[in-house]
């Protein structure tokens, strides 16, 4: 049997080029070999402000998104979070062995409650301990994430370690597979990560050319190529460019050398960029539209997805239960 692979997307907002670049654009190429899971995480999406009324089409907008990127229901499972209940189950189990300064010292964690300190649930801080448990639950050996998820997917192995050591073993402990080693940062503010919840930091995969084209000219930079050590703002622009399939391998190198000779104008590098976006986004734009006008498929993908999903939950579940001496309610005859 291929070793299982198990990832997630929050339905926190548009999908968007740092989502495709640090994650989804690897959960294509790992389809092809792997048994892969890929999971819209709603339970984690309500763990900060959201409007209810946005949530369906929010959930809809990452399947849509994800099988315009390249995700292939026929190659790899693609479900909704919340149509397995055993993820939450399994969490609470995971939630008894989780020492609390382990959540407490979480840097995102830290940095979402910040955002919102009138309101810091304990779904925020025990937000790693569900995606523990939705790695776990499949007993994924290969966690394909940005590197901004290291620290979170560290407590899941962890947790599999605690609970071999204490119940018996039962997990893999899940490695990461390091995407890229780069963040893709915040346009207009590039000291921060691209996300779908800063407003004017991303470029969503649904931008339209002329948006995409704003987006890009309003980026932050700096004054000028004259300092010693570059401008996070402009490094980010040189990962865009130089990740993006498309941009060609002259121009970059163009642009890189004007850079080093300091004589690089940033309206030239913004319009490569704008362009090497515009082109590898439209192809995923059409397709996520066409997908969008029929919901009713999306709807039958996710809920085959989640059939094939609950048969391993299900098993695990028993499994762990068993171990913990707790009766299974689901032990069959
Ligand atoms: N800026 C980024 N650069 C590279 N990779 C990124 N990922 C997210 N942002 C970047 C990767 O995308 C996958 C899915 O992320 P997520 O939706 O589970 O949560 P997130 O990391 O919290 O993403 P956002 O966009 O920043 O959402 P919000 O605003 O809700 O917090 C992950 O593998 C992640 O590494």
């Amino acid at each position: 049997m291929n070793e299982r692979v198990f990832s997630g997307i929050q339905p926190t907002g548009l999908i968007h080029v740092g989502n495709y670049l640090g994650a989804i654009r690897s959960w294509v190429d790992v389809q092809e070999g792997y048994e892969s899971y890929f999971c819209i995480v709603d339970y984690h999406a309500i763990t900060i402000h959201y409007d209810p009324a946005d949530m369906k089409d929010r959930i809809l907008d990452a399947v849509a998104s994800n099988i315009a990127a390249g995700l292939d229901p026929e190659k790899c499972s693609i479900f909704v979070q919340s149509h397995v209940p055993e993820h939450t189950e399994l969490c609470w189990l995971l939630t008894c062995l989780t020492p609390l300064g382990n959540l407490q010292r979480m840097t995102q964690f830290k940095e979402k409650a910040s955002r919102q300190p009138e309101h810091v649930s304990a779904g925020l801080m025990n937000y790693p301990i569900l995606q523990a448990a939705d790695i776990l639950l499949y007993k994924a050996s290969i966690v394909p994430v940005g590197e901004d998820q290291l620290q979170h997917l560290e407590l899941s192995r962890v947790l599999a370690r605690k609970f071999n050591h204490t119940f018996g073993q039962t997990f893999p402990e899940p490695q990461p597979m390091l995407v890229q080693q780069a963040k893709i940062m915040a346009l207009n503010d590039p000291e921060k990560k691209m996300s779908k919840s800063l407003p004017g930091s991303y470029i969503a995969l649904s931008d339209e050319p002329e948006e995409i084209r704003a987006k890009i000219r309003r980026a932050v930079t700096d004054t000028g190529p004259s300092h010693e050590v570059m401008a996070p703002g402009v490094k980010n622009l040189f990962m865009l460019l130089e990740l993006e399939a498309f941009a060609p391998g002259d121009i970059v190198r163009y642009l890189r050398g004007a850079y080093e000779r300091r004589y690089l104008k940033y309206s030239e590098l913004k319009h490569a960029v704008a362009e090497a976006l515009v082109e590898s986004l439209t192809p995923i734009r059409e397709r996520r539209r066409e997908l969008l006008a029929r919901p009713h498929i999306l709807e039958e993908i996710v809920a085959e997805g989640a059939k094939k999903a609950r048969t391993i939950a299900h098993e695990t579940m028993v499994e762990v239960k068993e171990r913990m001496g707790l009766v299974s309610r689901h032990k069959r005859a």
